[in-house]
C-alpha cells in the first residue's frame, strides 16, 4: 500500500513539475540541453515506474533491519547537527551544537557552557556544512566538524559519544561558510571561509571604507581546535575543498569587484577559483614570514591577488560560483557556475605548472560543460560521473568528466547523461562515501530547498525536501522523499563501518573531566557519595542515579544560594539514561550511563521544588524524583 504510493510519487514529477514550474521553466530546461530525461524517454512510462518499484524494494530497510550508511545532515538555522540512517532516511539522533537544547540541556549544563565558550551566550547558529576527518582520503570516524555562518564559529564533534566536544570562534573574520577538512595525509587542518568583507581590525575605525575591507581564509589545527593561519583574500569566499595530494585547496570566490552593494558586485563577467598552496603557506610561517591583527596571534599572510604571492593562484570561472567538489580520483576540482550554466573543470595536475609560472590561470581549465540553469553543487560516483544539481531548473544533471573535457577540446560528444526532476530547487547534493577515495556510487541525496506540493500543507512555513536517489545503475531513480526542517544545507554520508560509536560513557572521558576535578576538591568520590558540600553562598549537591532513585530524595538550600546539582549515573546498562529537571528553575539535563553532568542555578525563590528524571527510564519513572526546599533567607 505504502509502496504503491511512493510509486505514484515517483512517476508524477515529469508531469506536475512542469504545471507547477510554468511554460518558461519547461522552456528553458529543454534550451539547454534538449536531452531532459533521457532515460524516461526511452523506456515507458510503466517500465520507468517499475523500475522505480524495485529500486525502492531493494532500499527498502525492514522494521528491526539496521542501515547500510550514516548520514551527518547539518541542520542551517536550527544550529544542531543531525544523523540520519540511509538509505532509510530515519532520523537517528540531534546533536545540538549552536543551538540551546531542552532535551539534553545543552547550552545549560556546566560541561556544555564550558564548551561553547564566550559566545555561547548566543542561543542560536547557522550550520552548513558537515565534514568529516579523514586519513589518506578515508573517513576515519573520529570526528564531525561544522561551521557557523552567523557567529563565525567552527565546532567539532567526537563520533564516540555523538557529542560536540570543541567550539572555536575564528578570530579576525565574519561570517564561516565553507569548511572541508585535510584529506591526506590525514586531518591536521580543517579549512574554512571567511565569507563577508570586514576593516581589520574591526573596532570602529575605517567603518565605511569599504577599500578598507578584506576577508581571509583560514586554517584550523582540527585536534587542538586552535587557529593554523590565515591567508588575506580578494573578493567573498564562498565554498571550499582539499586535493588529495595533500597540498592544494581551492575556494570558489564572488564579488571580485570588492563591491558592497549586489549592482557592484555583479559587474565582472568573470570571478574566480582561488587556490591556496598550503605547502608554501607553511613554509613561510615557519620562517617567520608573518603578521599578525591586534592582540591575536594567528599568522596572518598575504594571499591578495596583486600581491602576486607564492600561496594564491586566481583562475577566472564565470561569475560568482558557488560550490566546489573535488573528484574523488584526485584529479579534478569542479568549481559551480551559479549564475552560469556551467561547471569549471580544474586539473590538479596542472597546479604546479601554474605556481612555477610555467602556465596561466586558465590553462588548468580542461573544460567548461553546460549542465543547465543555477549549478550548485556536485557530487561524484567514483565512476566517472558526476551530479550536479541545477537549482533553477530544479533537476540533477549526470554528465561524465572524460566526455566533458573531450567535448572541450573540440571533439562532438554528448556529455550528459541523464537529468532528473527533483522537488525541488536543490542546494548541496550528495553521494555515498563520495568526497573520499571510497566513493561507492550507491545512493544520490539532493537536499531540496522547496517541497511545495510534496507533503500535507503544514502552514506557510515548509519542510524542505531531502530526495533519495539510486544512482547504482545506469540510471538515477527517485526513491524517497523525507520531509526535513529548517535547514539542511548539506550533508555527508559513511558508511557503517567506519563508525564505532561508544554504547556506555567511560568514567575517565574528558567531557566531563573538570566537574570531576571539583569532586576530587570537595572529597566527593562520585561513584558513591550522596551529599551537600556548601562554600558561602555556593552550594554543591552530589548524587548518583540508579534506575529509579537519585541517591538523594530531597536536600536543602536558603534562598538565594547558587546551587550546583552534579549527578552521577551509575548504570551501567546501555539506553538507560537519565535526567534531571527542576521544576520553575529552567533547569534541565541529561545524564547517560556513567556519565557526569552538572548545572549551576540560583535558588532565588523560598519554597518547595520538585525534581523529576525527564527520560523515561524505568516502569517507576515517573517516580524517580525529589524535592528541592529552599529556606527563606
Ligand atoms: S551553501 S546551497 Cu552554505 Cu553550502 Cu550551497
Ligand atoms: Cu530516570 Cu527516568
Amino acid at each position: 500500500m505504502m509502496e504503491d504510493k511512493k510509486t505514484d510519487k515517483t512517476e508524477q514529477p515529469s508531469l506536475s513539475r512542469r504545471g507547477f514550474l510554468g511554460a518558461s521553466a519547461a522552456a528553458s530546461v529543454a534550451g539547454v540541453a534538449g536531452v531532459t530525461g533521457l532515460g524516461s524517454a526511452v523506456m515507458s512510462r510503466e517500465a520507468f515506474a517499475q523500475a522505480a518499484k524495485d529500486a525502492m524494494n531493494k532500499a527498502f530497510v525492514h522494521p528491526g533491519e539496521l542501515d547500510e550508511y550514516y548520514g551527518f545532515w547539518s541542520g542551517g538555522q536550527s544550529g544542531e547537527v543531525r544523523i540520519l540512517g540511509i538509505p532509510s532516511m530515519r532520523e537517528l539522533m540531534r546533536i545540538p551544537v549552536f543551538n540551546v537544547d531542552s532535551a539534553t540541556g545543552w547550552g545549560l549544563t556546566n560541561e556544555s557552557k564550558r564548551i561553547r565558550g564566550e559566545k555561547g551566550k548566543y542561543m542560536c547558529g547557522d550550520a552548513h556544512h558537515p565534514h568529516m576527518s579523514m586519513t589518506d582520503g578515508r573517513y576515519d570516524g573520529k570526528y564531525v566538524f561544522i561551521n557557523d555562518k552567523l557567529n563565525t564559529r567552527v565546532a567539532r564533534i567526537r563520533c564516540d559519544i555523538m557529542k560536540t566536544d570543541k567550539i572555536l570562534d575564528i578570530p579576525n573574520v565574519q561570517a564561516i561558510h565553507g569548511l572541508r577538512v585535510q584529506k591526506v595525509p590525514h586531518t591536521k587542518y580543517v579549512f574554512c571561509n571567511g565569507e563577508f568583507r570586514i576593516p581589520h581590525p574591526n573596532d570602529g575605525r575605517d567603518l565605511n571604507d569599504p577599500s578598507k575591507y578584506y576577508t581571509m581564509y583560514n586554517a584550523i589545527d582540527a585536534e587542538t581546535m586552535t587557529m593554523a593561519f590565515q591567508v588575506i583574500v580578494d573578493g567573498n569566499l564562498d565554498n571550499t575543498d582539499m586535493d588529495y595530494t595533500g597540498r592544494f585547496t581551492a575556494s570558489t570566490c564572488y564579488n571580485s569587484e570588492n563591491g558592497v552593494t549586489l549592482a557592484e558586485s555583479m559587474r565582472n563577467e568573470r570571478d574566480w577559483a582561488v587556490i591556496f598552496d598550503i605547502h608554501a603557506i607553511e613554509k613561510a610561517i615557519k620562517e617567520g614570514k608573518f603578521t599578525t591583527i591586534g592582540d591575536d596571534k594567528t599568522p596572518v599572510v598575504d594571499g591578495r591577488k596583486d600581491a602576486k604571492s607564492p600561496f594564491t593562484r586566481y583562475i577566472p570561472v564565470p561569475k560568482s560560483p558557488h560550490g566546489l567538489n573535488t573528484s574523488p580520483d584526485g584529479k579534478y576540482f569542479v568549481a559551480n557556475g551559479k549564475l552560469s550554466p556551467t561547471v569549471t573543470v580544474i586539473a590538479i595536475d596542472k597546479l604546479p605548472a601554474l605556481f612555477d609560472g610555467k602556465i596561466e590561470e586558465r590553462d588548468t581549465v580542461v573544460a567548461e560543460p553546460e549542465l543547465g540553469l543555477g549549478p550548485l553543487h556536485t557530487a561524484f560516483d567514483g565512476r566517472g560521473n558526476a551530479y550536479t544539481t541545477l537549482f533553477i531548473d530544479s533537476q540533477i544533471c549526470k554528465w561524465n568528466v572524460e566526455d566533458a573535457i573531450k567535448a572541450y577540446n573540440g571533439e562532438k560528444v554528448n556529455y550528459i547523461r541523464q537529468k532528473l526532476d527533483v522537488h525541488y530547487q536543490p542546494g548541496h547534493n550528495h553521494t555515498t562515501m563520495g568526497e573520499t577515495r571510497d566513493a561507492d556510487g550507491k545512493y544520490l541525496i539532493s537536499l531540496c530547498k522547496f517541497s511545495k506540493d510534496r507533503f500535507l500543507p503544514v502552514g506557510p512555513l515548509r519542510p524542505e525536501n531531502d530526495q533519495l536517489i539510486d544512482i547504482s545503475g545506469d540510471e538515477m531513480k527517485l526513491i524517497h522523499d523525507g520531509p526535513a526542517f529548517a535547514e539542511p544545507h548539506d550533508c555527508m554520508i559513511v558508511h557503517r563501518t567506519k563508525m564505532k560509536p561508544s554504547k556506555l560513557w567511560t568514567r575517565d572521558d574528558p567531557f566531563f573531566a573538570e566537574t570531576v576535578a571539583q569532586a576530587k576538591k570537595d572529597g566527593v568520590t562520585l561513584e558513591g557519595d550522596n551529599k551537600v558540600v556548601r562554600d558561602g553562598k555556593k552550594v554543591r549537591v552530589y548524587m548518583t542515579s540508579v534506575a529509579p532513585s537519585f541517591g538523594m530524595t530531597e536536600f536543602t538550600v536558603k534562598q538565594g544560594d547558587e546551587v550546583t546539582v552534579i549527578i552521577t549515573n551509575l548504570d551501567t546498562i546501555e539506553d538507560v539514561t537519565h535526567g534531571f529537571s527542576v521544576c520553575d528553575h529552567g533547569v534541565v539535563m541529561e545524564i547517560g550511563p556513567q556519565a557526569t553532568s552538572s548545572i549551576t542555578f540560583t535558588a532565588d525563590k523560598p519554597g518547595v521544588f520538585w525534581y523529576y528524571c525527564q527520560w523515561f527510564c524505568h516502569a517507576l519513572h515517573m517516580e524517580m524524583r525529589g524535592r528541592m526546599l529552599v529556606e527563606k533567607a
